[in-house]
């Protein structure tokens, strides 16, 4: 809807007055929100801001490109100082769930590899408890049912019972990321124990990674309606 636009507008180009500088090596996140944020940064590098990104998926490198924004790699960058990245959920104490944009192992790796990382979020996506958004879980394709089975049982063993889990499709076939794998998505509806979680899931072989991200974000930038925001620790 226009008025969610709007809150995720104020959300994305909130975080260009509030956080970046000149000099900035900087996480470009991935998601309707971050693009709001990536345009911003486009306009600001138009007028003379200095700043470099690493784009967490193609489609925010396709954008970054589209829009200005000087592109460079981990590798050529080391430790960036920001990443501004969205969620499908975000709790009280920062704990995220990530992945609806099926990006969520290159946000990882570049979110653990800045210095500080900053969500950007509309009203709808802060929640008491996660889980009402089904969490993302990133899989090799190999023989990916036995992981999709591995993942149930680990689950059903932490008091979940018997678990949803749904690849994760694009149109009529299954969607693949840009790594190449699968995701398999874990209808949860309520998640307790979000770090006990976090903690197994990827120990399963075949299992790259899971969109649960606990102690990643220092902050969000709350996007309202109304086009105001509010900064949250
Ligand atoms: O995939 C992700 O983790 C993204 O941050 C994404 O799901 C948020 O998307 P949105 O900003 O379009 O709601």
């Amino acid at each position: 809807s226009n008025e969610q636009d709007r809150a995720k507008w104020a959300a994305g180009t909130a975080a260009i007055d509030a956080y970046i500088q000149d000099g900035m090596k900087l996480g470009l996140g991935s998601g309707s929100t971050s693009h709001w944020f990536v345009r911003a940064l486009g306009e600001a590098v138009e007028n003379g801001l200095d700043v470099v990104g690493v784009p967490t998926s193609t489609g925010t490198r396709d954008l970054a490109v589209e829009v200005g924004v000087p592109l460079t790699t981990l590798a050529e960058a080391g430790r960036l100082d920001l990443t501004v990245d969205g969620a499908d959920e975000i709790d009280a104490d920062g704990v995220m769930i990530k992945g609806g944009g099926a990006c969520l192992l290159w946000e990882r790796i570049i979110a653990e590899t800045s210095e500080k990382m900053v969500c950007v979020v509309d009203e709808s996506k802060v929640v008491d408890q996660l889980g009402a958004f089904p969490l993302p879980i990133e899989v090799v394709q190999f023989e990916w049912e036995a992981t999709r089975n591995a993942i149930g049982d680990l689950l059903g063993g932490l008091g979940y019972g018997e678990v949803e889990l749904t690849r994760r499709m694009q149109g009529d076939q299954p969607l693949v990321t840009d790594s190449g794998n699968f995701i398999v998505d874990a209808h949860l509806r309520a998640i307790t124990d979000p770090l006990a979680i976090d903690g197994k899931l990827n120990w399963i072989p075949g299992v790259v990674e899971n969109g649960l991200f606990g102690g990643i974000a220092a902050e969000m930038i709350i996007g309202r309606t109304d086009g105001s925001h509010e900064v949250r620790d």
